[in-house]
């Protein structure tokens, strides 16, 4: 049978969010870890509250309202002026070290290459220009289609609508195991990138395949 489709989740897994962090530094110096700690946090909570609510705002509007909730619960504000900047960072996060590298070993193995997230549109076009990934992926599946967001089920049925495969064909690889778990709940195959060195959600085995790099991802495959 022809290659698996490989589906790739941005934010944790190809690109790292730790940029934010750094950003965030300069105006707030000793608490910056917690605070963009809590805000990704409190992304993916509203990300999976909207969903249960049958409501839809838009992974930027979600962004932003987290990192407000963030900066209030650790007592800290930030001017609108250095909000918008810090939501910028989101559009240019840098690459981990081993993804141009697997994605071109993966490429040359002929696997097609898409990338799969909550993120808009414009937000993937973005930051796949600044991480140089449109010359290695095929394009991108954006959760907006489906006006919902992971884990939900008809998310991953966007993989299967887009490319005309059936999902058992079709794989995701995330370092978010609520993703991981998603996917195979959907009926994907999975691959968790354990970036983390740390434990997987207790709320599901982990996937028969877990590796640590991209690079290890190509030679497993
Ligand atoms: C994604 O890219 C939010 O990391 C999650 O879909």
């Amino acid at each position: 049978v022809a290659q698996e489709t490989l589906v790739f989740d941005m934010y944790g897994t190809l690109v790292n969010v730790i940029g934010i962090q750094q950003h965030l530094q300069q105006w707030i110096r000793d608490d910056a870890e917690r605070v963009s700690r809590l805000w990704r946090q409190k992304q993916l909570e509203y990300t999976f509250l909207l969903t249960l609510l049958g409501r839809y705002e838009d992974f930027e509007q979600v962004t932003r309202k987290a990192l407000d909730y963030a900066l209030l619960a650790t007592g800290h504000t930030l001017s609108d002026e250095h909000k918008v900047q810090l939501m910028a960072r989101y559009n240019d996060l840098e690459p981990f070290p081993d993804v141009h590298e697997g994605l071109k070993t993966l490429q040359q193995k002929k696997y097609p290459l898409i990338v799969f997230s909550n993120g808009t549109p414009t937000m993937l076009r973005a930051l796949m220009k600044s991480a140089q990934l449109e010359a290695v992926m095929e394009g991108f599946i954006s959760a907006d289609s489906a006006r919902a967001y992971k884990p939900t089920r008809q998310v991953y049925q966007l993989t299967s609508t887009h490319t005309g495969r059936p999902l058992h064909e079709i794989r995701l690889i995330s370092s978010n195991p609520f993703d991981i778990i998603g996917a195979m709940n959907a009926g994907m195959q999975a691959t968790w990138i354990d970036r983390s060195g740390g434990i997987f959600d207790t709320l599901g085995e982990p996937p028969p395949m877990v590796v640590k790099t991209l690079v290890e991802l190509a030679e497993k495959l």
